[in-house]
Order: structure tokens, then C-alpha cells, then sequence
């Protein structure tokens, strides 16, 4: 399994969350990525360090240019020690502000994703390394092999939107991956975060080339709230292109195969060239934040099962908190991943 991450992600440490106007810890820390990968070496995984640079020309149909240099120009302008919450959002007037604090509002949805002086530089990294899986996989591909990849993304993305951020997401490196394959055949996303992948679906909601299914927590119950709904199906020339699967509290690993496997059978019908996996472990049993049961072994299972589709496939590393146990799910999943 061929493995990217980026050693410098430390650097994006955001201080706390705002919750109900109150600090509250920051659940995506660094040692999310340091443990996973550790737990990686130890288990006899090899990891390259990214090389490829995020060149943003490049990912225009995924992001707004105005919100990349958005948050490029106010990162750099921010001093090594400062950081940017927003505190007003858009209003709906219809009216725009170049305020530098409405812009802040205007590019986020929530208040647990600030910026920070190198938050644009690790994001970049980061989804440099769901591009270089991706590149590595295809030339696979092209060269007559299935394989798959891993990319080891701090921090995560499938909650960036074409031009918001939130949900710890600026940049949305499952949907730069995506993109990128999509033009050398059909892509199917699949999102088994516990949370909605809603940045990826609204930015492939009108596209026939890339099919997007997501299996979470209802979001009447949880985060994003505002997305993931069973009745979302795409529009336009999307419609029919988007796939969601709310679930209840409580899940446990036979409840969620048998979704998972109805899931994977709307996939299929699609008839995909290539797969991207939003991989969150956040469905853990013993997450802090998620509702799920899932187990380690489960994990085995689910990637068996997701890679009997046999298709080249980009894992992209989103959420999961549990700073002690993550290591060993993403080693579960990918055990079971290999052809
Ligand atoms: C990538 C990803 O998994 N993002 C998840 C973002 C959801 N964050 C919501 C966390 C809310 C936790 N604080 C609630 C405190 C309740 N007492
Ligand atoms: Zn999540």
C-alpha cells in the first residue's frame, strides 16, 4: 500500500473550539497524525513524505479562487502566535463586505475551524497528499494495475466546501482527488466518516462524472446538520449523483454492513473507473464525538468488503478523535484494504 503524509501538519494546531461562545479543547489535534502514523511503522507500513506542491490553478473546479486567496493572503498575514475565529456570518441581504472580519464570515460555517498563520500551507500539504496518491494510483492504473493508496490528511477536508470552511476542513483533499481522476474516467466517493461529507457532495452535486455517497450520522442528530438528508439526490445533470444514508445512534458493525453493501451495489451500478474512500474512524466505538458502535475488527471487514469493488482506490484520512485508538483502526482498515 503505497502511503503519503506530510511531516510538517504540526505546525496547524488550532487552540480550542468555540462551542455555545464557550472554549472548548480542539478535538483535531496533531497527535492524531502522529499516532496514526506511528501505529503505521510499527505495523510495517512504509510512509513517503509528500513532494508534490499544490499548484491552485489546479483545483479552480474544486475550490472558489477568491476563497484560496482568501485564506492564503489572511494566513500570511497573520503573526507566528495570532489566529482568526469569525464572529459575524453572512447575513442574507444579498449585500458583500470586504471587511477583513465579514470575509471571515463569509468563507466559514461554523466556529471550530480558525485560521492560523501556517493553516493555509499545512491544508495545501495535505491535499498534496490525496493528489499524490491519486497520481501514483493512476499511473498504476494506466499501466494495467489496481492498486490503492493512502493519504494520511491533516488536516481533514470533506467538509470544505467550493467556498466555506468548517468542521476542522479548509481545503477538500478527497475532492481535489476526485477531480483530478475525474478527468481519466468515472469516480465514486465514498464517505464513511461519521459525520455528512457535505463539502464533497454539494461540489460534485451537478456533475454526472463523479457519484458521491455518504453513510453518517443523521444530521438532524449531529454535525453539518444543515446536509445530509436521504432525500438529497443531486440536480441538474447530478441528479440521481448523490447518494446519503443517515443513521441512528448506535450502530453496530452488522447494521452497518448491511447499508454499507446497499451502498456499494448504487456504486456499482454507476460503473466507476476509480474510487476515493473519505476514511473517518470516527465511528469508533469509543470516539469522544461520534455515536456509533463500530468495532477494530469491523474495520477489517468494511475495507474487505469495499475493496471486493476492485477498483483503484485513494483512502484519504478525515476525521476520528480517539488520539489513542486511531492508529489501530486505519491499521484495521488498510489490513483489510490490500488487493
Ligand atoms: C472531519 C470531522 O470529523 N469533522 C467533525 C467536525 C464536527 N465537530 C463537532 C464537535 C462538537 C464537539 N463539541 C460538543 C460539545 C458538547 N458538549
Ligand atoms: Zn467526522
Amino acid at each position: 500500500m503505497y502511503i503519503v503524509h506530510s511531516p510538517t501538519h504540526q505546525r496547524h494546531q488550532p487552540p480550542y473550539e468555540i462551542f455555545n461562545g464557550e472554549q472548548t479543547p480542539h478535538n483535531e489535534v496533531p497527535a492524531r497524525a502522529d499516532q496514526i502514523a506511528n501505529a503505521l511503522t510499527a505495523a510495517g507500513y512504509g510512509l513517503e513524505p509528500v513532494r508534490l506542491e499544490l499548484d491552485l490553478a489546479e483545483i479552480e473546479n474544486v475550490h472558489d479562487s477568491n476563497y484560496l486567496q482568501f485564506l492564503k493572503l489572511t494566513c500570511e498575514e497573520l503573526k507566528e502566535s495570532e489566529y482568526r475565529y469569525p464572529s459575524v456570518f453572512r447575513y442574507r441581504s444579498g449585500r458583500e463586505s470586504g471587511n477583513p472580519l465579514a470575509q471571515l464570515g463569509n468563507y466559514s460555517f461554523d466556529m471550530y475551524t480558525p485560521l492560523l498563520h501556517d493553516t493555509f500551507e499545512v491544508a495545501s500539504q495535505s491535499a498534496a497528499c490525496a493528489l499524490q496518491v491519486a497520481q501514483t494510483v493512476l499511473q498504476a492504473a494506466q499501466g494495467g494495475e489496481v492498486t490503492a493508496g493512502y493519504a494520511l490528511c491533516r488536516p481533514p477536508g470533506h467538509h470544505a466546501d467550493f467556498n466555506q470552511m468548517g468542521g476542522y476542513c479548509y481545503l477538500n483533499n478527497a475532492a481535489i482527488a476526485a477531480d483530478f481522476l475525474s478527468a481519466h474516467g468515472r469516480v465514486a466517493t465514498l464517505d464513511v466518516d461519521f459525520h455528512h461529507g457535505n463539502g464533497t457532495q454539494h461540489i460534485f452535486y451537478e456533475s454526472d462524472r463523479v457519484f458521491t455517497a455518504s453513510i453518517h450520522a443523521d444530521p438532524d442528530w449531529k454535525f453539518p446538520f444543515f446536509s445530509g438528508y436521504g432525500d438529497e439526490r443531486g440536480r441538474g445533470k447530478g441528479r440521481g449523483y448523490n447518494l446519503n444514508r443517515p443513521l441512528q445512534h448506535g450502530v453496530t458493525d452488522d447494521e452497518y454492513q448491511q447499508v454499507l453493501e446497499e451502498v456499494l451495489g448504487h456504486i456499482s451500478s454507476f460503473r466507476p473507473e476509480f474510487l476515493v474512500v473519505s476514511l473517518g474512524v470516527d465511528t469508533h466505538e469509543s470516539d469522544p464525538i461520534g455515536g456509533f458502535r463500530l468495532t477494530t475488527a469491523y474495520y477489517t471487514r468494511m475495507a474487505k468488503t469495499i475493496a471486493s469493488m476492485n477498483l483503484p482506490g485513494v483512502i484519504v484520512q478525515e476525521g476520528g478523535y480517539n488520539t489513542k485508538l486511531l492508529g489501530t483502526n486505519v491499521v484495521a482498515f488498510l489490513d483489510g484494504f490490500k488487493h
